[in-house]
């Protein structure tokens, strides 16, 4: 996985030129770029900002590294610290983004947005060791490998104080995605890694970037399988703030999987929107049932009611699980509520007028249900995710 570096294909494409000596003479005063670049993706993390610049600072002394925090939009002020402490250090950088989340997406923004040839992620909050970065960088710049992993489930490695449940789970979607996916490391699911800038560029246009997990997916993504070695280290106790772990992140750990497994044949949003629409014929028969026999409602009302009821959830859940990087807070879950209705209603007038086409036509009574249930999740999958859950800046 070697390529020719790229300061050396700059000097050839020069190499007719007269402009070269003067280029040569002027980049041998000045400074390189970074080295190493480390990605510290945050989100309200602003009492670890300085502590963890103190330990990079520290570790890697004598190296030239730059520290890129990818801030998403933090309410705690985390991104003015980055800027307060960049306006010391030309070292330290921010990657500020709005209306989009997620820590494997920040990961891959952040190395998009630096240059140096070795990229590292490590979290914001001090549970990792900061000691290995510069046996990683020293691993990568010696060896044939292309990435080295921070592992837990290695020997003298460990999961420190976490408690029984999270070990569990935490174990059981190990092996979960080591099987499924054949990842060739102790703990595909560490957040905690460097990897050469060729590897990663080589894995990126298939990489899935759902939620948490970025490493399995780096390994599941890359064309060639990725040479990797593991360091141990013993995941310590958060320093400040709070954590962002919570079931959705197992949620998002399935859908990966899922993409990574069937993604190419139908996309897992889509499918997880379709089962969603499914869920929504349930919960609009219950409450159908419920209005007429418990409430002894006119039909009228208590289908209108269903409708209402199962669009309404429909739209949370698609929020908070089909959408979870994208989720509309405030007025905007308001406003794109209104949004989801109208484009559903304009994909339910659509789907009775194509299915009764065809059922007068005289396709089969389910075929024609079908057809016209088929264009209508179609409908509302690709307009609301283009219009409702639109995605800035992307
Ligand atoms: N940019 C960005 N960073 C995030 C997001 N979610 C979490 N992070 C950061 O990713 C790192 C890991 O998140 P944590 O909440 O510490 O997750 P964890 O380490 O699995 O959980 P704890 O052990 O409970 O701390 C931290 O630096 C977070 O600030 C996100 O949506 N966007
Ligand atoms: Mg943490």
């Amino acid at each position: 996985m070697s390529a020719q570096p790229a300061f050396e294909i700059a000097l050839e494409t020069q190499a007719e030129d007269a402009a070269r000596e003067p280029l040569l003479e002027r980049l041998a005063r000045t400074e390189p770029g970074p080295h190493l670049t480390v990605v510290v993706p945050t989100r309200n993390e602003r009492d670890n900002i300085i502590p963890l610049y103190n330990l990079i600072c520290a570790t890697l002394t004598g190296r030239n590294w730059e520290m890129m925090v990818v801030d998403d939009d933090s309410a705690d002020g985390t991104a003015e610290v980055v800027r307060w402490l960049a306006q010391h250090d030309r070292r330290v950088r921010l990657l500020s983004r709005v209306g989009r989340r997620g820590l494997a997406s920040a990961f891959v923004e952040g190395v998009q947005a630096s240059t140096a040839p070795y990229v590292a992620v490590i979290d914001a909050d001090l549970q990792h060791d900061e000691t290995l970065l510069p046996r990683m960088l020293q691993l990568l710049e010696d060896e044939p490998i292309d990435i080295v992993v921070g592992s837990r489930y290695v020997d003298h490695g460990g999961i420190g104080d976490w408690d029984q449940g999270r070990a569990r789970i935490s174990a059981m979607a190990t092996q979960l995605g080591r099987k499924l996916l054949r990842v060739p490391v102790n703990d595909p699911m560490s957040g905690f890694f460097m990897i050469r800038r060729e590897a990663f560029a080589g894995a990126m246009l298939n990489l899935s970037s759902i939620g948490f997990k970025i490493l399995i997916d780096l390994f599941a993504s890359s064309p060639q399988p990725l040479r990797a070695r593991e360091l141990p280290f013993e995941f310590r106790t958060r320093h400040s703030g709070e954590s962002k772990f919570d079931t959705m992140i197992g949620i998002e750990y399935l859908m990966l999987l899922a993409d990574k497994l069937i993604g190419h044949i139908v996309p897992v949003r889509f499918l997880m929107f379709a089962a969603i629409g499914a869920s929504g014929l349930v919960t609009h028969l219950a409450v159908l049932w419920a209005g007429l026999n418990l409430l002894s409602l006119p039909f009228a009302a208590a289908q209108a009611s269903a409708t209402l009821i199962a669009m309404v959830g429909n739209f949370a859940l698609n929020n908070v699980l089909t959408y979870r990087d994208r989720r509309l807070t405030g007025w905007k879950f308001v406003s794109g509520l209104v949004s989801f209705c109208a484009i559903c209603g304009i994909g339910a007038i659509a789907n009775v007028g194509i299915a009764s086409i065809l059922f007068a036509g005289h396709a089969l009574w389910w075929v024609a249900g079908l057809a016209g249930a088929a264009m209508s999740v179609v409908w509302n999958y690709a307009v609301t995710s283009a219009l409702t859950w639109r995605q800035k800046g992307g």
